[in-house]
């Protein structure tokens, strides 16, 4: 038995229906990404990969990337996909904290990557976005059927990487249960069938991306229009191929200031699904008036899955994260104290219910100051829920800063920052983005008598911070707001410099 895979996978085995159609034009049946997927386990398992071992996978998005996630879970190994944005530094981080025996990577990055893999007593291979390399190679000559590895629903399907507010990324262990359980549930809750056509342009190392739209469509037996990333034009050229979309708020402000994105582009299809960021009320609103569809936002975070989401039927509320999902219970609670605030009144958002994921991996004590023992996950996020059951996202009891979906946490960029000559210390916070909805920014406070460079701090994150988590802007100042405890008041620097990107 191995529920994960029997589910998600082995119901389709045979099924000569379309699962993926490529921007090529192609198309690949379930039944073809299931034997592709079977080599690919026969790959694992000759590398002596065994049920719980962890794989690490840092490649651009194609079926065979897709491919090799469903492998992992038919060989019962922890499957651990990374941002392809991140460096070497970073990477090595991860393949060393999770132990992952062998690590999936890019093959123009193999001679950079390949001494630190090795370094961590693992293998590299290697997976082009393009579908080559020496993984499919070695996959090649295998069969195209793998006895599937028995797994429990408690047992690790994924580790996905979460950085935290000390600068240290956690991995979040989640199991198979986790995923099925909320996968089901919101192919319930979004109607989705085997008729659907998803366009699929979010990336797979994330848990929207894998776990939402991916392990909803296959559940669903539905088809993906399956993207190598948003790009305006392709995803506009596909549009009137889906019935429904999931994205991140950029996606659809993107959409939104183009004029090609119209209520007749969009009549074919009937659902759009928008989270991992605040989505403007203004944006739903707009979207409303120029397409006639009202986005359906959902809330939900990396160690639990989907916490919420507004109904399919019924009032899809703009500027709320609709009603908690079935199984799921959340309350909110005294930042202070842990207990249960009355309705109407903000505080942290708990939840718990079968999403929520086992712990971190190795690191106990982050484990226990989140995840209480009563089975509870303090989600950081700090809301309301109306007498109605509506939840509303007010803002956020962590340090942490949302751009395009991606979550960066400061204290990661402010130690990069404070190591450099010059620097005396570093606020990094994160201001409104017309794109991003939020971005960085560098508050600097340099030594007496220097002057940092802004391209020499630069310089210095882009050795070791993934592009994404880059300042935009380094703003130099004689000193940092403080509380009379000596705290930076964050929120001072975030009202000062809110402008610096606004039309
Ligand atoms: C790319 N860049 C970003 C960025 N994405 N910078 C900040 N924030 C981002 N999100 C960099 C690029 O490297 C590039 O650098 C520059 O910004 C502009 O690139 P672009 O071409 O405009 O970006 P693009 O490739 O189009 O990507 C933007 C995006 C992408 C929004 C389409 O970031 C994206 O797909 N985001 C989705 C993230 C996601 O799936 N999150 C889910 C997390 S799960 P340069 O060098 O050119 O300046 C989760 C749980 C839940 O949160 O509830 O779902
Ligand atoms: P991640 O750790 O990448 O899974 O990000 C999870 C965080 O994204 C949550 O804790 C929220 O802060 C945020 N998030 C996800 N969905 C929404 C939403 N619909 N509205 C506001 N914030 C969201």
């Amino acid at each position: 038995m191995n529920p994960l895979y029997d589910r998600l996978f082995g119901v389709h085995a045979g099924k000569d229906t379309p699962f993926l159609h490529l921007a090529s034009g192609d198309s690949m049946t379930h039944a073809a990404f299931l034997r592709m997927a079977a080599r690919f386990a026969h790959v694992l398992s000759n590398a002596g990969l065994v049920p719980g071992d962890r794989l690490a996978a840092q490649v651009e998005k194609s079926p065979e990337a897709l491919a090799l996630y469903a492998a992992c879970v038919q060989a019962g190994v922890v499957f651990l996909p990374l941002n392809t944005a991140y460096t070497r530094d970073e990477l090595a981080y991860f393949i060393e904290n999770s132990g992952a025996k062998l690590v999936v990577g890019d093959p123009a990055k193999a001679d950079d990557l390949r001494p630190m893999v090795e370094g961590l007593d693992a293998q590299l291979m290697t997976l082009a976005a393009d579908g080559t390399g020496s993984f499919t190679e070695a996959a090649a000559d295998k069969p195209d059927s793998f006895d599937t590895a028995g797994r429990e629903e408690d047992d690790l399907a994924a580790f996905l990487y979460t950085s935290g507010t000390t600068g240290r990324s956690k991995g979040a262990m989640l199991t198979q249960a986790n995923l099925l359980s909320n996968a089901e549930t919101l192919v319930d809750c979004w109607r989705f069938t085997a008729d659907d056509v998803l366009l699929h342009a979010l990336p797979i190392f994330h848990t929207h991306g894998l776990f939402v739209a991916t392990n909803v469509m296959l559940v669903a037996g539905g088809s993906m229009i399956f993207l190598p990333k948003f790009d305006l034009d392709v995803v506009i050229a596909n549009l009137p191929r889906a019935t429904s979309m999931m994205g991140v708020p950029t996606f659809y402000t993107r959409l939104l200031n183009d004029d090609r994105f119209t209520r007749d582009l969009t009549q074919g299809m009937r659902l759009f699904t928008s989270g991992s960021a605040p989505l403007l009320a203004e944006t739903h609103v707009r979207f409303e008036e120029r397409t006639g569809h009202r986005i359906l936002e959902r809330y939900g975070m990396t160690e639990t899955n989907m916490n919420t989401s507004n109904p399919y039927d019924g009032d899809r509320r703009a500027g709320t994260v609709g009603l908690p999902l079935p199984g799921v219970e959340l309350k909110v609670c005294d930042p202070e104290t842990g207990a249960e605030l009355p309705r109407g009144e903000v505080g942290v958002i708990e939840v718990r219910g079968p999403n929520v994921f086992k712990g971190y991996w190795q690191m106990p004590d982050k484990t226990a100051a989140e995840l209480r023992e009563d089975g509870f996950f303090i989600t950081g996020d700090l809301g309301v829920q109306g007498e109605d059951g509506y939840v509303t996202i007010v803002g956020r009891n962590k340090d942490l800063i949302i751009s395009g979906g991606y979550n960066i946490y400061p204290k990661e960029i402010e130690q990069v920052l404070d190591d450099q000559p010059g620097v005396l210390e570093t606020a990094v916070i994160g201001v409104p983005h017309p794109d991003f909805g939020e971005t960085v920014v560098a508050v600097v406070v340099p030594q007496e008598g220097t002057a940092p460079d802004a391209g020499q701090l630069a310089a210095a994150c882009t050795d070791s911070l993934a592009r994404f988590k880059h300042p935009r802007r380094f703003e130099i100042v004689g000193a940092l707001p403080r509380n009379t405890m000596g705290k930076v008041q964050k929120n001072i620097l975030r009202d000062t410099y809110k402008g610096l990107f606004s039309n």
